[in-house]
């Protein structure tokens, strides 16, 4: 017998088996699956069985695609995009790998022939929650549309065994339940021990020279911890380029547990394990400004360290000289958590490969970018200087010297600006002294940006306007954009489907194309489909929220939602202040002509954050009582949906009618939930805030419901000496409405629950809820009459999706590859 040498690459040489794209190969493939990955038969396989052996049938169909990427990109002299961020909210991989592969129907079928069905093994499937919100998310839509556009990309994150915690609703209060997404296992992830990297923490360092009489440091570290590298394939739409999300997992080092350190202390071993496994533990739910979380800076450190070293491994084995990095590699900070990167991209060079400061900083400063993601001055990340030092010794040498360098420039410049000089810093000295991460990012990289054009423009005259004045050239603008894949195409096939045949297959990757629609939006048959359309996804909403909470609701209601994380400058109580008036309006006048509205919200609390948690109470309160008041006879509803995820997410846009994007102008840096609800078809109401200044522009003043006080009068407003209680005492339904909260009608008669909240409005406010209700409650009466002409609303509906071509994340990747990253796409093949 001759064994045959394979030294193919090529997906031809696989069994088709594991290729195989029609029915009969998918279901050939899940019952081999099933007996070899999962050892079962088909009489005794139960739901997960079946999930995980077709999840393993479409990985195989990735894995040849997986393998030729990696292939082209080693072999090529080509500049990869390399994305860092602490977060990565991918959502369910089984449905969107279907979608790309193109196979979910021969999916169903195959699936169906079997027995099963695809939408039961769709919905069993656990997300991986590795993010909190909007920069996680943007993150994997970012992903999606770098395989699908063909550039060469890596994703690096943090593998976290617990992501974002599930919420419960216990008696109306968010209850946090830890998130289980590996308990069954991960089909997607390949863990590669072979690509593995130390990392060090704490001790402290020695100066010296070295062989050829140069001044070095050696840092002595107190431990070390293995990263190692577990990847997920990231396949484009119909395309061979299958990108990888990389995430770092960590592990003790051998010699901890096995030689020196533990001779005769077996437990002292044990528990070093137990710590270095801790570092990859749990995701930070935070949106609350961070105190002396000592694991967290860890973490973040981790993920840089681990990341660039493995960046510098490629490089190596590119046989590349190190003064190429640059040309290789772009690497993009999503947000500060990983602008360590500037100290420890300096430490490798200067330490480990001997450069010297100039080379290396010129190397660090060519290679890395920093987007910004939010104005709120306590958001911005600082840490104090003695848990630095103690954690990261060298890391903060370095950063020292980089200031120091800086800040004699600055003094040059402005000579005498000692004011200047401080506020540049990147150590705030006020108080106890602390490394300002935005600070670090900014001086390290060759660009920074920030989300929105608001957004961009408010950065430059506030939290980096010292730098914008330095640097103008360095600053620029890429507006936020979300996968019309996922958003779409996956989520919303009926939508999807009547797109197909009113502009032509394509749209999906080339979303100016939704603008051939306009030409529609006033057909009568149309809009009958598109009404169709809206209609199935409401009842299909309505059945999720029968499910989840018990409650019937009426798919032929105006469904107005905000889902989002809760927080006060998004102001969910202003909504909820909205719904009281209508309720209070009802009760003194049940005869009054009301159109059916559901309100639904979803969103999850900081778990320290009290007054976002007592906003789920409110909304809760008010529901028990609106929905149950006989005056109200069903015309209102209040939801607030559970544990609003992704894979949540993608049921709740397709069926919304009426986004509510209501922050505070000036507080919300983009906003990217927007985007996905116009491109469902809702009509926005909202402030001029982050992007939905630009779905203003795009769609139309008349296509939009606008209200509120601008960035610049809220600025105003506050500057003057805001006086949140003249408002209310100005206008007596405002008034009832928080009497009625204050008073315990939404709390069984308890008038302690919401105090603080409606305390906080009457004496702070600090976002405006008071001073911009009127308007909104206005606002939403124009709403009331749009709605009221239904010929009308399909119409703005239909234009609002026509007109969210700029909001794809194709359209913001191009823009960072333009005028960022000068990455190239790189065409990939296979067989
Ligand atoms: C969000 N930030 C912005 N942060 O709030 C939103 O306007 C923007 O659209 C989005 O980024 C994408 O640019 C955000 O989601 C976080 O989740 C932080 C994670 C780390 C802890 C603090 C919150």
């Amino acid at each position: 017998m001759t064994i045959k040498q394979s030294t193919s690459n090529t997906i031809r040489d696989l069994d088709p088996i594991r290729t195989g794209l029609s029915v009969e190969a998918l279901r050939r493939a899940v019952l081999d699956n099933l007996a070899c990955m999962q050892a079962r038969y088909p009489n005794i396989a139960t739901t997960y069985n079946w999930y995980m052996a077709l999840a393993f049938s479409v990985r195989d169909r990735m894995l040849a695609r997986w393998v030729s990427t990696v292939e082209t990109y080693a072999a090529r002299d080509i500049k990869v995009a390399c994305y860092l961020s602490a977060e990565f909210l991918i959502g369910p991989q089984l449905g969107n790998n279907l979608v790309n592969l193109d196979i979910e129907a021969s999916a169903r079928e195959a699936m169906r022939s079997l027995g099963q069905d695809l939408d039961a093994l769709l919905e069993f499937e656990e997300e991986p929650g590795l993010g909190n919100g909007g920069l996680g998310r943007l993150a994997a839509c970012y992903l999606d549309s770098l395989a699908t556009l063909e550039l060469p990309a890596v994703g690096y994150g943090i593998r976290y065994e617990f992501g974002i915690f599930d919420q419960v609703i216990r008696d109306g209060w968010q209850v946090e339940v830890t998130d289980k997404w590996l308990q069954h296992g991960n089909p997607w992830e390949i863990v590669r021990p072979e690509v593995s990297v130390y990392v060090s923490f704490g001790g402290h360092t020695e100066a010296g020279t070295d062989a050829q009489g140069r001044y070095c440091v050696r840092w002595i570290p107190a431990y070390r911890v293995k990263g190692v590298a577990c990847d997920t394939p990231v396949l484009g739409y119909r395309v061979n380029t299958c990108n990888t999300l990389r995430l770092w997992k960590s592990e003790a080092v051998e010699s901890f547990d096995l030689e020196d350190f533990n001779v005769g202390d077996y437990y002292g071993a044990v528990e070093q394990k137990v710590t270095s496994e801790t570092l990859s533990k749990v995701l930070y739910p935070n949106d609350e400004p961070e105190v002396g979380k000592r694991l967290r800076l860890a973490q973040q450190y981790f993920l840089v360290s681990c990341s660039l070293q493995d960046l510098l491994q490629l490089l190596n084995i590119k046989g590349a000289p190190i003064s190429r990095f640059p040309d290789g590699f772009v690497v993009q900070l999503n947000d500060t958590h990983p602008s360590l990167a500037v100290a420890e991209l300096m430490r490798l060079l200067l330490d480990e490969r001997g450069l010297s400061w100039e080379e290396s900083w010129d190397i660090t400063q060519r290679s890395l970018a920093y987007t910004n993601h939010t104005l709120l001055p306590e958001a911005l990340e600082t840490w104090g200087l003695p848990l630095f030092r103690s954690l990261l010794p060298r890391p903060l040498e370095i950063i020292y010297e980089i200031n120091r360098r800086f800040l004699d420039q600055v003094r040059q410049r402005y000579p005498g600006d000692e004011a200047r000089v401080a506020r540049l810093s990147l150590i705030e000295e006020t108080g106890e002294k602390r490394v300002r991460m935005a600070n670090l990012a900014t001086v390290g990289s060759h660009a920074v940006n920030g989300v929105a054009a608001l957004h961009s423009t408010l950065l430059k005259q506030t939290v980096l306007r010292d730098f914008a004045e330095l640097w103008p050239e360095r600053f620029q603008n890429v507006t936020n954009g979300v996968t019309p894949r996922r958003f779409v195409v996956l989520s919303n096939p009926g939508l999807a489907h009547l797109l197909d045949e009113a502009v032509g297959v394509g749209w999906a990757t080339d979303l100016s194309r939704l603008r051939s629609l306009e030409a529609l939006s006033g057909d009568p048959e149309f809009q009958k489909r598109w009404r169709r359309v809206k209609r199935h996804n409401k009842e299909a909403l309505a059945l999720r929220v029968r499910e989840r909470t018990g409650m019937r609701v009426d798919p032929d209601a105006l469904f107005d939602i905000q889902v989002k994380r809760i927080h006060e400058y998004k102001r969910q109580h202003l909504n909820v202040l909205h719904i009281i008036t209508l309720y209070d309006r009802l009760r003194h006048d049940p005869l009054r002509a009301a159109a059916a509205r559901c309100f639904v919200f979803g969103g999850k609390a900081a778990p320290g954050y009290h007054m976002a948690k007592l906003i789920i109470r409110l909304i809760n309160g008010v529901a028990e009582v609106v929905n149950n008041d006989p005056a109200v006879g069903g015309r209102l509803k209040v939801v607030f949906f559970p544990n609003f995820n992704v894979k949540n997410a993608q049921a709740i846009y397709p069926a919304a009618d009426l986004s509510e994007q209501i922050s505070t102008a000036g507080k919300e840096a983009s906003g990217t939930g927007n985007m996905k609800f116009m491109l469902n078809g809702a009509l926005t109401i909202g402030t001029l805030d982050g992007a939905n200044v630009e779905i203003r522009e795009e769609v139309g003043a008349d296509n939009f419901f606008l209200f509120g006080l601008t960035a610049e009068a809220v600025e105003r407003v506050q500057r003057e000496g805001y006086q949140p209680a003249a408002y209310a005492d100005a206008n007596p339904e405002l008034r009832r409405a928080l009497d009625l909260v204050a008073g315990g009608h939404f709390s069984r008669g308890d008038r302690e629950m919401f105090r603080p909240l409606v305390e906080s409005l009457l004496r702070r406010d600090p976002f405006l809820v008071l001073a911009d209700y009127a308007d909104y409650v206005a606002c939403q009466e124009r709403v009331r009459a749009a709605w009221g002409d239904q010929e009308r609303w399909t119409r703005m509906s239909i234009l609002n999706a026509a007109r969210a071509g700029k909001f794809s994340s194709d359209r913001a990747i191009r823009e960072y590859c333009e005028k960022i990253w000068k990455v190239s796409p790189v065409r990939v093949a296979i067989g």
